[in-house]
């Protein structure tokens, strides 16, 4: 049975199945990414709702896993040499996850680098873009006196 209890984020979100490894995201962007990864790969994992109505992600709990508060961030039992690790940054777990596994990353080095490319260029580029987009434009409260002007034109 693994030992979680170093991680203060295992207070507020018990892990009932400790030996799996232990997921904290809400179903957004970035949250998807690392469940679609996992159930591609198959590996048992163990899912805990960061709920934004309540903060969940600015809890010292929660910052002790990840100091930037965002989702998604994980605990692996089972990190190198047997010991448990804790990630956050999206691209970060993907890669963690492929290079654990040895699925969706190959092994030839040319086509590894350019997978590597293209996830980089999720991170970087297409990622921060919608969710600057989704900040500014969707979400009413937020929105700029700029576009609020200029949609009255
Ligand atoms: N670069 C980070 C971005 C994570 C991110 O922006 N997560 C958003 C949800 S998609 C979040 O947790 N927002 C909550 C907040 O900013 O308070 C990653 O890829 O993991």
């Amino acid at each position: 049975m693994s030992d979680l209890s170093a991680f203060p984020v295992t207070r507020r979100w018990p892990a009932e199945h400790p030996d799996r490894l232990q997921l904290y995201s809400l179903p957004t962007p970035n949250g998807v990414k690392v469940s679609i990864m996992l159930e591609e790969i198959g590996l048992p994992y163990e899912v805990h709702l960061v709920d934004f109505d309540k903060d969940d992600q600015k809890t010292p709990e929660f910052l002790a896993l990840n100091p930037n508060g965002k989702i998604p961030a994980i605990i692996d039992p089972n990190g190198p040499g047997g010991k448990p690790l804790g990630l956050f940054e999206s691209g970060a777990i993907l890669q963690y996850l492929a290079d654990k596994t040895g699925k969706l990353l190959p092994a030839d080095a040319a086509r590894r680098r350019q997978t590597i490319q293209w996830l980089h260029f999720q991170m970087g580029g297409v990622g921060p873009m919608f969710g600057q987009l989704g900040f500014f434009i969707n979400s009413p409260a937020r929105r700029s006196p700029i576009s609020d002007h200029s949609s009255a034109m």
